[in-house]
């Protein structure tokens, strides 16, 4: 399924998301090329995982009767052009890959870029244990080492013309002044495996980008409501007190202390502008005690026993689900 929250149609003040639930070109992607039929599929991301979250696998080998570099690929696009002018845009994505790093020079490996045809690009090349950086050939080429065998999240946040920012697992590892305003001039997203030399498997758990949501506001997507788009969102930045949920989650933490815990799903409930009702959550429904009225003597019976059952649902509930937060090289690792 792709969560295509707001209609394509719609200017600034949203987010595209795929999920990475079913193929790409079923989710409103463009195929640009596919060499030689790689192996492409949709599956559970972890079959260890109890987490039902599916990924879109693409394993490329090299093509028979071709010499590499030119192995087998698969490669997909949209237009960003809803975006532009938005000046406050990410792009954000989960992938991991097998990949040998030195695929990564002959365009091998996992590889994700936005740019236009006028000078203006963010190309990243990822590699089992590197990604690559290249925003014009001109500037200096960007790497950073990444832990094997685990998946990573990649945050590209664009300022306009005045600060790119590149995150992996939530940390800053490049930054500074681009070279001009982007999304721009027919600008596009653009993504694929590679096989140059050696075969390979990505698997990519999602891609998403739009308009940076405003802090602490709960409103993912940036249509001015709080509503179960959202929660869809809110759930999976929730890693709970005291644990940083990245730049990705800040319109999560209402209370602006760096994580999404239950003090921010109460303002989250607040906040919460989609009739009826939000939806439960579990993790947090000790705190979900609305004060209690003064009972009428007939009713005080049922409501002894509604706080009974909240009480022993609360403790039924208070172990937080387990979550892999993915992060780089492994530092501050939480299972
Ligand atoms: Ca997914
Ligand atoms: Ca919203
Ligand atoms: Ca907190
Ligand atoms: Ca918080």
């Amino acid at each position: 399924m792709v969560i295509g929250l707001v209609s394509a149609a719609q200017a600034l003040g949203s987010v595209f998301s795929y999920e990475c639930d079913s193929a790409p070109e079923d989710a409103d992607w463009t195929v640009v090329q596919i060499v030689c039929q790689p192996d492409l599929w949709v599956d559970l991301c972890d079959p260890d995982l109890s987490v039902h979250n599916r990924c879109f696998f693409q394993h490329v080998e090299l093509c028979e009767g071709y010499p590499p570099p030119g192995g087998q690929q698969a490669t997909y696009m949209r237009t960003l052009d809803e975006f532009i002018g938005e000046d406050q845009f990410f792009a954000e994505w989960a992938v991991e890959t097998d990949a040998d790093r030195s695929e990564i020079p002959w365009g091998g490996g996992a590889g994700l870029g936005l740019g236009n045809n006028y000078g203006i690009g963010y190309t990243f090349d990822i590699a089992r244990d590197q990604a690559k950086l290249n925003r014009d050939n001109s500037l200096p080429i960007i790497f950073v080492d990444l832990e094997p065998g685990v998946p990573h999240t990649h945050r590209l946040e664009l300022y306009g013309a005045d600060l790119y920012v590149w995150y992996v697992d939530g940390e800053i590892v490049d930054q500074g002044v681009p070279e001009g305003e982007f999304p721009s001039f027919d600008p596009i997203i653009i993504w694929r495996a590679k096989a140059a030399w050696l075969p390979n498997t990505t698997v990519w758990d999602y891609i998403r980008y739009g308009t940076i949501a405003a802090d602490g506001s709960g409103d993912y997507d940036s249509d001015q409501d709080v509503d179960s788009d959202d929660f869809y969102f809110f759930e999976q930045y929730f890693f709970g007190p005291d644990v940083d949920a990245g730049p990705g989650g800040r319109f999560a933490d209402f209370d602006f202390d760096t994580d999404v815990d239950c003090d921010d799903w109460q303002q989250f409930l607040l906040a919460w502008s989609d009739p009826p009702d939000p939806p439960d959550f579990p993790q947090c429904v000790e705190d979900e005690e609305p004060p209690a009225p003064i009972p009428a003597v007939s009713q005080a019976g049922v409501i002894v026993m509604t706080l009974l059952l909240g009480t022993a649902l609360g403790v039924a509930f208070k172990q937080p689900r387990v979550r892999h937060r993915r992060t780089l090289n492994g530092q501050g690792k939480m299972d």
